[in-house]
């Protein structure tokens, strides 16, 4: 297993749309086991292939709150084949957008279809955090960030923060 670097906004890679996965097969699963491993590690509760510079259709989550109920969830070509019409406002964070929070409006239920580790179509029902976070990632597999649902204002506040950050780390 391996800990992967995470890209901060702005970077091109985070604005790309991700290729569907066609086989789930030994390389696919050591993504999502790194990803996991990536992702308990920073810590986060969902990471998304792009943010780890793969341009595939992966994510992971877990929104377990101690490492005692872990419950990870591995997905390739995730879908939402259904969503509630009651929305949720949710404070949203991102690893690829660090130290930066906003209100996400979201529907509040989702239904999704996706591929497990073994290749297996399965699908959920999540509310709650886990119905924002996989959201999120979903998002992340299309190139659009959580700060993309925030006014231009915001956005552009936030982008221009993160430019200077990168711009005073490689002047270091
Ligand atoms: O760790 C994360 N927390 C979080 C909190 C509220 C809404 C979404 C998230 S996902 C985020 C990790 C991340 O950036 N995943 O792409
Ligand atoms: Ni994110």
């Amino acid at each position: 297993m391996a800990i992967l670097p995470i890209l901060t906004a702005p970077d091109p890679r985070l604005k790309a749309k991700a290729a569907r996965v066609a086989t789930v097969d030994d390389r696919i699963r050591t993504l999502m086991a790194d990803m996991l491993e990536t992702m308990y590690k920073a810590p986060g509760i969902g990471l998304a292939a792009p943010q780890v510079g793969v341009g595939e259709r992966v994510i992971v989550m877990d929104t377990g709150k101690t490492e005692e109920d872990r419950n990870p969830l591995r997905m390739a070509n995730p879908e939402i084949v259904w969503a509630s019409d009651e929305d949720n406002t949710y404070e949203e964070g991102c690893l690829s957008v660090p130290e930066h929070y906003g209100n996400v409006v979201r529907p509040k239920e989702v239904k999704v279809r996706y591929l497990d580790q073994d290749g297996a179509a399965r699908e959920i029902h999540a509310d709650g955090l886990l119905a924002t976070v996989v959201q999120h990632e979903m998002d992340h597999l299309d190139g659009i960030l959580f700060i993309d649902h925030l006014s231009s204002l915001k956005r552009n506040m936030i982008l221009r923060k993160l430019l200077k950050t990168k711009r005073e780390a490689e002047a270091e």
